[in-house]
């Protein structure tokens, strides 16, 4: 299967904008897995993101193992904890919650995924995960104890990406957080895409079309859609049509 990295840098250098579905293990049954893949399948889904801020240990493996039997999209690990981790899957997505303070999720938990991800052919993808407000209290910022950086501090964002490009990650993650009222405004995507030059994906609270192309439009090669999809699964095809969604 061709690498994950080099999709999005492919797809970056193209022009081509790539949407990911975000699963959460903790909010789907096994059961309901097959039917979900079923509207994935069908619909212009790149990745299959799969993770979330209390996921129970032990879960995802199962999961990510169920979903492969209904889908060949590829399966990239968003975890919210090292548990998360499973072999099952195709790539991680490797998190520096770098808009927090807090070193558990700075560097304890990348030492503490270490032996999970020994002897795995995982692809691991160095993140930097920048949380932004978004009008409401988030899971990421509970678990985490962090705070999100305002929407308004454009400078404070962009210098944080910055400093996770120059440390070396290779995603930059602009986070509204999961359910989010207002997503990630677009003078931030557009500052935070020109000042730096690696792949940005953009999430939380993205429910429509206009949203999307918003994100799109002004330099976010990656987005995510979680809480809309869970809400209602007929939702992609909305989106792709342009239809409004509620
Ligand atoms: C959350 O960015 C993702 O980590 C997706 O957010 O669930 O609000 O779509 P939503």
């Amino acid at each position: 299967m061709e690498k994950v990295y080099d999709k999005i840098l492919y797809a970056k250098k193209k022009g081509k904008k790539l949407l990911a579905i975000l699963l959460d293990p903790d909010k789907l049954e096994l059961s309901q897995i097959a039917e979900a893949a079923k509207k994935l399948n069908n619909n212009k889904v790149d990745f299959i993101f799969v993770g979330g801020s209390t996921v129970k240990n032990g879960i995802t493996d199962l999961f990510v193992k169920e979903l492969k039997k209904s889908t060949i999209i590829p399966i990239v690990l968003f975890p919210g904890d090292y548990s998360q981790i499973t072999k099952e899957a195709h790539a991680v997505l490797f998190l520096f919650l770098l808009s927090g303070r807090n070193p558990e999720y700075l560097i304890e938990q990348q030492i503490k995924s270490v032996p999970l991800l020994e002897n795995t052919n995982l692809e691991v993808i160095s993140t930097g995960y920048i949380l932004i407000e978004g009008g409401v209290e988030t899971a990421v910022q509970k678990v985490s104890n962090t705070q999100p950086i305002a929407q308004e501090n454009i400078k404070k964002i962009v210098n944080t990406a910055c400093a996770g490009m120059y440390l070396g990650n290779k995603l930059i993650y602009l986070e509204a957080g999961s359910g989010a009222k207002n997503v990630v405004n677009k003078a931030v995507i557009k500052e935070v895409s020109n000042k730096t030059n690696i792949p940005i994906i953009v999430g939380g609270g993205i429910r429509n079309q206009k949203q999307l192309e918003m994100a799109y439009k002004n330099g976010a090669d990656l987005v995510v859609i979680g809480t809309a999809f869970e809400e209602n699964n007929q939702v992609l095809n909305k989106i792709l049509k342009n239809e409004s969604i509620y």
